[in-house]
């Protein structure tokens, strides 16, 4: 990466994840991303686990299996527990995969409507609040539609405090990604006097009971990332009333079949839904522009420009937001061309599996 990324559980500069290439017997190719760190810091999942249980269980299930549609991997894959990044990672190939034996945009397969999707930047913790400002000064230019702040204990009221001097009307949030707990209630409590757009994961990663008392206490929307692994979870976070705003990442449900099924229970229920990054590659850039472009992704998520991440992309053409805005792409499938020459040369270790 360009610069290392710091939130309240650890900084990160060498970005390491699995690609997921699938082909058919036609020759058609299909990609996937699996978004997982290094480390089990953000998700219990880490990308050795996660490539292993591909080569070990996913990808020996579907090679078994003969599959008419990508929707029908979610009942394949359940019964193994949990592992979502990984399962995702394989389902995301194989919906590339059928798009592109259609001949149309994932988009388009996944019943997108937006050509042009709203995106905002996610910014790191940095130990100068005047490198944070500056940060924000060069994507306010950019035109970022929103500024997202990581924040911990220590790095919360002071610096959205300093922000908001500078900038009194940017649209701005913070993620605190579990750092606190109910104890932090007056400290978060703070917060509301600064009209942030909401306040994502400021409880314990996979808690939804907490969060409903904390959401009664604040007047900032809470928004969910690390507590949503499913349908069934956001359905009883809309239940308790834990959040009134859904980070959705593809990976973190376990694939866009559950991406759909979320995005149309938060459209029932009203609550707004935007879609959250894992510094990916071009590759899962793409599959979350394409699940962006559903109708109700009506805030700005955190997809932006390859730039801002890489010094060079894996992808052609690189992902390009102009003014804020990104235009979902009609080609067929994911819509961007894999550039192998840049794959290769990043590529560490690499496992055929055949039928
Ligand atoms: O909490 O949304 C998060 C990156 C890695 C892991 C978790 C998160 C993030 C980000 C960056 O906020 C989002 C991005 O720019 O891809
Ligand atoms: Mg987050």
């Amino acid at each position: 990466m360009k610069n290392p990324f710091t939130t309240s559980f650890g900084t990160q500069q060498v970005r390491e994840f699995g690609l997921i290439e699938v082909k058919n017997d036609e020759g058609f190719t299909g990609w996937g991303e699996c978004v997982t760190s290094r480390e089990p810091l953000y998700i219990e999942e880490f990308t050795e686990s996660s490539l292993l249980m591909v080569e070990k269980f996913l990808a020996p299930l579907v090679l078994e299996n003969s599959i008419n549609h990508p929707d029908e991997l979610e009942a394949l894959f359940k019964p193994f527990k949990r592992n979502n990044l990984a399962k995702s990672s394989i389902e995301g190939a194989i919906w590339d995969l059928y798009a592109k034996e259609n001949n149309i945009s994932l988009a388009e397969a996944l019943g997108g409507v937006q050509s042009n999707v709203e995106v905002g930047v996610s910014l790191g913790i940095e130990s100068d609040i005047n490198v944070l400002l500056n940060n924000i000064e060069e994507k306010v230019e950019e035109g970022y539609k929103r500024i997202k702040v990581k924040i911990k204990p220590g790095k919360d009221v002071d610096v959205v405090d300093q922000i908001r001097q500078k900038y009194p009307e940017i649209p701005l949030m913070v993620d605190a990604n579990s750092a606190y707990t109910l104890e932090d209630t007056e400290l978060l409590r703070k917060l509301d006097n600064y009209n942030l757009m909401m306040i994502e994961q400021p409880l314990a990663s996979g808690d939804i009971i907490d969060h409903a008392h904390l959401q009664n206490k604040i007047k900032t929307p809470i928004c969910l990332d690390e507590s949503i692994h499913s349908y069934d979870d956001v359905r009883q976070a809309i239940e308790m009333g834990s959040c009134k705003i859904i980070n959705l990442k593809v990976g973190r449900v376990g694939g866009l079949t559950q991406s759909k099924k979320i995005h149309e229970l938060c459209k029932e229920n009203n609550i707004p839904l935007w879609c959250g990054g894992m510094l990916e590659s071009g590759i899962g850039r793409a599959h979350n522009i394409a699940i962006t472009s559903l109708e109700n992704f009506t805030l700005p998520g955190d997809t932006a420009s390859s730039s801002r991440y890489w010094h060079k992309d894996i992808i052609t053409p690189e992902v390009v937001v102009k003014h804020g805005i990104l235009e979902v792409p009609n080609g067929a499938g994911i819509g961007y061309e894999v550039n192998m020459d840049e794959v290769l040369k990043n590529t560490t270790d690499k496992i055929t599996i055949k039928k």
